[in-house]
């Protein structure tokens, strides 16, 4: 039957690029259901040509929904997706309140698709680094086993949310005028700067909460529980898409040319990689784009044994960071 799909936090960065997808894909609904926080009530979202209503979400917002897109943080998902459930939605989590449950799958269709089939009414949608990073991957490990992963990110506002995205705008206006501007969503000045990721440090380890998620995420993602992952993740001055650098070390030598040939058959992947024209991966060309960007593909020359390969990708954080990956999550639920 075809469903009823509620979104939880249409209003916010992720929730309105939930909607664009739905639309773009064509996605069969029998009704789609608009939630946000009250402060949102009374508010109008445009979708295939309709002005829909957004309402506030309460217990009983779920009554009649099939699936419910979740993308309001994870205090609202920890609220409220019992309720969800409870009502015969199966939930698409796009926060981190379930990642890292063993009843919840963790999914990126490109890798693990196949989880989805054991759900208890929740999937989860994984970090927007974590998807965006084994989209690439994935495909490398299933043909040269990957041995170990060294990681940068190049963090967007997006991943912030809406009002990190406004922050970013304004603060960069405010610079170019020569006024001050006080932050008030990100812990430090965002225009022509750029920050350790602003989630909070882990005082033992010293890695931030961001750079946790994705070491656990990624090593469940691709089912390799004690994968060595290194990563510092940064905040860049960007709207809406991540980069990220990538060292990969393979169990035996792998060439650049062997990894370009790999990932240019890749689901979910595009070859940017011209080094005539010194053309890779850029966050403004990922946006808008559903597919992960790969290039700077070349030897790691930190590592004379011929195993190690480093690599440049950029995906859209919003959208198969985020909404699209969730989204095709669902077309695979219905599917099934
Ligand atoms: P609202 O716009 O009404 O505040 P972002 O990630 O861009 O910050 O967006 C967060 C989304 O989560 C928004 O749609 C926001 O709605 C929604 N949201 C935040 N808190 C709640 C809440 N307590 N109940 C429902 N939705 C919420
Ligand atoms: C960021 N990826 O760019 C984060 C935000 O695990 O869903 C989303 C955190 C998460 O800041």
């Amino acid at each position: 039957a075809t469903p009823t799909v509620a979104i939880v936090g249409a209003t916010g960065a992720v929730g309105v690029e939930l909607l664009h997808c739905l639309e773009a894909r064509n996605f069969p609904l029998a009704g789609l259901k608009l939630l946000a926080s009250p402060r949102s009530a009374g508010r109008t979202l445009r979708f295939r040509n309709q002005e829909l209503p957004v309402e506030a979400l309460d217990e009983a917002s779920f009554e009649g929904v099939n699936v419910a897109l979740f993308s309001a943080g994870s205090g609202v998902s920890k609220r409220y997706a019992a309720a969800a459930v409870k009502a015969g939605a199966v939930v698409v989590d796009n926060s981190s309140a379930f990642r890292m449950d063993p009843d919840v799958p963790l999914v990126v269709p490109e890798v693990n698709g196949a989880a989805i089939a054991s759900h208890r009414g929740i999937i989860a949608n994984p970090n927007c680094v974590a998807i965006i990073a084994t989209v690439p991957l994935w495909p490398l490990h299933q043909r040269h086993r990957i041995r170990r992963v060294t990681a940068a990110t190049y963090q967007a506002a997006s991943g912030a949310g809406a009002a990190a995205m406004e922050e970013l705008r304004e603060s960069t206006a405010a610079a170019l005028r020569g006024e001050a501007f006080t932050p008030r969503v990100l812990p430090h000045p965002y225009a022509f700067n750029l920050f350790s990721h602003n989630a909070e440090v882990d005082p033992e380890s010293g890695y931030n909460g961001e750079e946790l998620k994705v070491i656990a995420e990624t090593r469940r993602i691709m089912d390799v529980p004690a994968l060595p992952i290194g990563i510092t993740c940064v905040r860049v001055p960007v709207l809406r898409a991540h980069a990220i650098a990538l060292t990969v070390e393979f169990e035996a030598p792998v060439t650049p040319e062997e990894v370009r040939a790999t990932l240019a058959g890749a689901p979910g992947v595009r070859l940017v990689d011209d080094r005539a024209a010194n053309h890779f991966p850029m966050p403004s060309e990922a946006t808008g784009q559903g597919d992960v960007l790969a290039g700077r593909i070349r030897p790691d020359l930190g590592d004379p044994s011929g195993r190690s390969v480093a690599l440049f990708v950029a995906g859209d954080q919003l959208l198969k960071g985020a909404a699209l990956n969730a989204v095709q999550i669902a077309e695979q639920l219905l599917r099934r």
